[in-house]
């Protein structure tokens, strides 16, 4: 069969990555040509991405794509993380690092924005949850800077480095969706919200969707990859969780899908948004997906408390820790992996301790029992966005799938089937970049719907099932201890 080779840069909060993925009719195969840190960097002013050091990555790794390929790919995508953002200047420069959605500056922002549109509204005009970093509230927090006054465009992390490699701007639609300034109806701006909050739309350029032509790569680029041109870059689901969720490897509708990596985002695939004040309570969102569909979820800080407590421990052997964590007694302690006042980095461990103690359970005393106490409490959350998102939509499933990173982490993957009652399959780790691929396969006339294209998934990717133990009594028990704090 003919197979084609297509690049998927997926830029995660703790690492970038270039994949290649080599597609034929009846198969997809993916292999990693580049892997490299993503480092956010503490400057006087806050915290930023180290943007051009990404951008080295993504050239590095395209390089490295090539020799898998003798230089030639049928296309590139890139998705990243979503809501952030950089400000060009009217001769088209990069104004400043990006600010990292952990950064302060949008601590009480939300209040202030709420008292011109109150909260109620702006979810049923957006469906999006509410989170500081919202790039609505990280607009309102910087449109008094200096910086702001010189800016002309905006683009989001994915577009401005497919703006780097092509020259071409634009703005993808599942990622535009994170700002929260889209109407899910009507999969367009949000016209009425900008205008009430002095957003000017301007600074976003044309929306394109996943599947849309995105320029090809610059002469200068090709020459520094060793890359045969033409390349064409092809929008991609470039919110990472909106590739992550097109590679779930579900068959039928009754799913619930859960991405773990740096966050956990736990929900339902739907054909139309929830917008009710009971899902809004809830701090469900309804960002927009593939082919119209809507990704109705919630976010789960995730293994982020683990990533953060391995740091401030000195990086100790993360196999070792799991296997040390697995005969640590279950359910001791649990936190609530949705607060924000986990969001910040710095002082994990010591923030962990602190919420067992204000709840009134023990303190977890060693690593082991801080990372039992941290997957039991991504376990729970699990096990509520997955009931919460069938009672809100009304949408039952019978199967949880997990992808991405977590995926490697058996002993998240059982308690996740234990505390959801339901049978886990554990899918791709590299979810994100394989949905990256095959929408670029499918732009470049791989035939089939999004059903079609998981069918392709689900019969060439290995999958591991997780059947439930016991019942899930101690995790409603546990649950119960959080509520009633
Ligand atoms: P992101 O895309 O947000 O950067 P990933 O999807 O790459 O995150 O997931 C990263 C997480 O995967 C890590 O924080 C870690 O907890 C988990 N992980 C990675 N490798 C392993 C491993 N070998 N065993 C267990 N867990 C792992
Ligand atoms: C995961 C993710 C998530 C967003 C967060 C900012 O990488 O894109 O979907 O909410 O980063």
């Amino acid at each position: 069969a003919d197979v084609k080779s297509y690049a998927a840069v997926d830029l995660g909060a703790s690492s970038g990555r270039v994949m290649v993925g080599r597609v034929s009719a009846d198969s997809v195969e993916l292999s990693e040509a580049h892997r490299f840190p993503n480092r956010p960097v503490r400057v006087p002013e806050g915290l930023r991405w180290d943007i051009l050091a990404l951008y080295g990555g993504v050239l590095d790794g395209l390089r490295a794509a090539g020799a898998h390929c003798g230089g030639r790919l049928a296309s590139v995508g890139i998705d990243s993380w979503a809501v952030d953002y950089g400000l060009l200047d009217a001769d088209g420069a990069l104004l400043g690092n990006p600010v990292h959605y952990r950064d302060a500056r949008t601590e009480g922002v939300a209040e202030k924005v709420w008292a011109t549109v109150p909260a109620a509204e702006l979810y049923a005009a957006t469906g999006i949850q509410y989170a500081p970093f919202n790039t609505l509230y990280q607009l309102v927090a910087a449109r008094t800077s200096e910086q702001f006054a010189h800016a002309r465009r905006l683009l989001l992390v994915p577009d401005l480095l497919a703006y780097w490699l092509t020259g071409e701007q634009g703005t993808e639609l599942t990622n535009a969706s994170t700002t929260q300034l889209v109407d899910p109806r009507t999969r367009d701006w949000s016209y009425e919200v900008a205008e009430r909050l002095g957003i000017d739309l301007g600074l976003f350029t044309p929306l394109r969707r996943p599947g849309d032509p995105a320029g090809t790569l610059r002469p200068e680029v090709l020459a520094e990859t060793g890359l045969t041109g033409p390349v064409p870059v092809t929008a991609v689901g470039s919110h990472d969780t909106a590739s992550a969720v097109a590679a779930v490897p579900a068959t039928g509708q009754r799913f619930a899908y859960i991405c773990t990596g740096t966050w956990s985002l736990a929900g339902l695939e739907l054909s139309a948004p929830v917008l009710t004040e009971e899902s809004r309570a809830a701090n469900f969102t309804n960002e927009l997906g593939l082919d119209g569909t809507v990704r109705y979820l919630r976010n789960i800080m995730g293994l982020w408390l683990l990533q953060e407590c391995v740091r401030a421990w000195g990086e100790p052997d993360l196999g070792t820790l799991l296997r040390e964590a697995a005969t640590v007694p279950a359910l001791r302690s649990v936190v609530d992996a949705g607060d924000e006042a986990f969001l910040a980095p710095g002082r994990m461990p010591e923030r962990i301790a602190e919420a067992c103690r204000a709840s009134g359970q023990p303190v977890p005393e060693t690593r082991a029992a801080t990372t039992r106490c941290i997957l039991d409490s991504l376990a729970l959350a699990h096990r509520r966005a997955v009931l919460d998102a069938q009672r809100l939509a009304d949408h039952p499933v019978d199967v949880v799938y997990l992808v991405g990173g977590g995926t490697r982490n058996a002993l998240l993957c059982q308690l996740t089937a234990d505390a959801c009652g339901l049978p886990v399959v554990a899918g791709a780790t590299e979810a994100a970049a394989l949905g990256n691929v095959l929408v670029q396969a499918r732009a470049d006339g791989l035939a089939g719907d999004l059903a079609a294209l998981r069918g392709l998934l689900t019969r060439t990717q290995p999958l591991t099932r997780y059947t439930p133990r016991g019942d899930t009594g101690p995790w409603r028990a546990a649950q119960a201890r959080l509520a009633t704090r």
